[in-house]
């Protein structure tokens, strides 16, 4: 589906979006299986590990902002972590080695509400031995300006690994009063439902709040080469490599010198970037309170 222009584009820019992606009867049961897990968050009134939730959630009217690991859990998203064409795709960009899935999320920005993402690296939060790794946007609903997009700062995955840390612990957000990178060169990564954005592990981005009245929902999905290992350890050798979607098991990490800083000592509030970012100090999106209806 990619051609090597496409691949040429991705390596200098740090992303790439290709649309339609997804065959229609996938979409259908991706967003049915997303509406009974989120119908499901009537039973729950706090954070918990599939769920977290906007501020204002209640049990009559439940509002999630995120639902954790769905790979895990849910196996239309297993099957779709991996769906031939986005695995020839991924091939194509992380090189030789294999495909590994790391995690997935999906992130639901409300009509009105959908809560900001601040900037940052997702590198910061988990360096490996080498940085052929990407995250995958799969938009579960049409993407565009007004509910709050992915932004990415093109080319700012070839600049250093800028501090995540507020009042001393990884609060997993840049500090956007120190303009280390210039935010205003941010394009969105807009789609019809279906598309599917790649970008890079060291690529700036974050997104503003939804101020449409459509939703917003995206699937994310993080994947690195076979040969990249995480510095932080791997917990569970057998699923470590069950979660390869291509290529064979390996035990010869491959190291290239990449910026690093450890994620450490720990944000505060662990569970999701929501919480983590919840202790940074300055932000830089806007929040406003929906309209009273
Ligand atoms: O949902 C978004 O717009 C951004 C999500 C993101 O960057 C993340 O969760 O790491």
């Amino acid at each position: 589906m990619i051609t090597d222009r496409d691949v040429a584009r991705y390596h200098e820019t740090g992303y790439l979006v290709v649309p339609d992606v997804i065959a229609p009867d996938m979409l259908a049961r991706l967003r049915g299986a997303l509406d009974a897990l989120v119908a499901d968050a009537a039973s729950v009134t706090e954070h918990t590990d599939v769920y977290d939730l906007e501020p204002g959630h209640t049990p009559e009217h439940p509002k999630v902002r995120r639902i954790k690991l769905p790979h895990s859990h849910t196996p239309v998203f297993w099957e779709l972590a991996q769906y031939p064409r986005m695995v020839a795709i991924l091939e194509k960009l992380l090189g030789p080695s294999g495909v590994r899935l790391q995690s997935s999320k999906i992130n639901l920005k409300s009509p009105h509400y959908g809560s900001p993402v601040e900037w940052h690296q997702d590198w910061a939060f988990y360096p490996h031995t080498n940085d052929d790794m990407l995250a995958v946007g799969v938009m579960l609903d049409d993407a565009f300006m007004e509910n709050g997009p992915l932004m990415v700062v093109p080319g700012s995955h070839k600049g250093p690994t800028w501090d995540h840390h507020s009042g001393g612990y990884f609060c997993g957000a840049m500090d956007p009063t120190r303009r280390e990178v210039d935010f205003e060169s941010a394009v969105p990564l807009m789609g019809k439902a279906g598309s599917m954005s790649f970008h890079h592990v060291r690529l700036v981005h974050g997104s503003a709040q939804n101020v449409s009245d459509k939703p917003r929902r995206l699937l994310l999905y993080e994947f690195s080469a076979g040969d990249a290992f995480p510095l932080m350890g791997i917990k569970d050798w057998d699923q470590y490599n069950r979660n390869l979607v291509s290529g064979t098991v390996i035990n010869t990490p491959r190291i290239v010198p990449a910026p690093v800083r450890m994620p450490l000592p720990p944000a505060p509030f662990q569970g999701s970037i929501y919480e983590n970012q919840s202790t940074a100090q300055n932000k830089y999106f806007q929040r406003r309170e929906p309209a009273k209806v």
